[in-house]
């Protein structure tokens, strides 16, 4: 499944750079952001709720939807391709982990340094000033004690800019990367999408891991197809295995 040129590659390489989706958290029980949403949400689109437009709308069914994820994701675990991520951070020189995803999965495995490309589930900021807010998670729709307006999650929602040193970071490191790894992403979402052209510009080896092919598969020099929670510890134990 993992192919010799692949783990050749990788142990020659000076610099890997990794964009993680939604896909990565899928096998920790965390519904991918296109898959049909469930129960309560099932009548709702993530991609009409993920906007500033819906908070004015209705503050509270946003605040809500939050809440349910982050007392979703706070019951599961990361799981092995979170984890083989970290090895995989310990077997090249230098190693940068993009990822899309607002669950703090990759932190809790032990990355460090993750870029978080959309910021994270867990932070508040004050609706109107946009500093973070520490210490007011609450069920209801809570407040900023600085100047009373709606608190909001510390996402990017569509239509927002990413945060500027997120941004800058991540395509410094598409830019500059030997190996560029897009996992679990159905790449439709920019300007996150757009990294890997940046690191085929820059001569970067292109790697992805889905169990589907995605809009970028005509680019690929390695495309893997299956799950990332499969495939990433195989690829590690062979990279592992080739060091010693
Ligand atoms: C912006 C946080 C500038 C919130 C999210 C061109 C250039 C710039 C902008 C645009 C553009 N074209 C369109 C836009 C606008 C928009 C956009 O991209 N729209 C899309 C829908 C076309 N982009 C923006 O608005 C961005 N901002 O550009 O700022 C600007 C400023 C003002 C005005 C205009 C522009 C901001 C986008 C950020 C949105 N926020 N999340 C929240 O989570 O609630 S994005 C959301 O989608 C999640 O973060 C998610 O990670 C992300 C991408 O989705 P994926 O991660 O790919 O997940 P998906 O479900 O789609 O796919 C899962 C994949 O996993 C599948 O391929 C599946 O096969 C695979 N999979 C499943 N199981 C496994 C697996 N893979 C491996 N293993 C498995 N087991």
């Amino acid at each position: 499944m993992i192919p010799n040129e692949l783990v050749e590659t990788l142990a020659n390489a000076r610099r890997v750079t990794v964009l993680t989706g939604a896909g990565v958290s899928a096998e920790s029980g965390v519904p991918t952001f296109r898959e049909a949403q469930t129960g309560l949400w099932a009548r709702y689109d993530p991609l009409q709720l993920a906007t500033p437009e819906a908070f004015d709308a209705n503050p509270e069914l946003v605040w809500d939807w939050y809440q349910f994820r982050r007392e979703l994701v706070r019951n599961v675990e990361p799981n092995p391709g979170h984890y083989a991520l970290v090895e995989l951070a310990n077997l090249v020189p230098a190693f940068t982990l993009v990822t899309q995803n607002v669950d703090g999965l990759h932190a809790r495995a032990g990355s460090r340094d993750v870029i978080e490309f959309h910021g994270n589930l867990f932070e508040n900021r004050c609706a109107a000033e946009g500093t973070v807010v520490e210490g007011r998670e609450s069920k209801q729709l809570p407040h900023c004690p600085g100047c009373g307006a709606p608190l909001r999650p510390g996402v990017v929602w569509f239509g927002e800019s990413i945060p500027a040193a997120a941004s800058e970071q991540a395509f410094a490191a598409a830019g500059d990367c030997d190996v560029f790894f897009s996992i679990g992403t159905s790449s439709l979402v920019y300007p996150a999408a757009g990294l890997v052209e940046i690191a085929r510009e820059a001569g970067a080896v292109l790697v992805e891991i889905n169990p589907e092919p995605t809009d970028i598969a005509a680019s690929l020099d390695f495309a893997l197809a299956g799950k990332s929670g499969q495939i990433l510890p195989d690829l590690v134990k062979r990279l592992g295995d080739h060091r010693t």
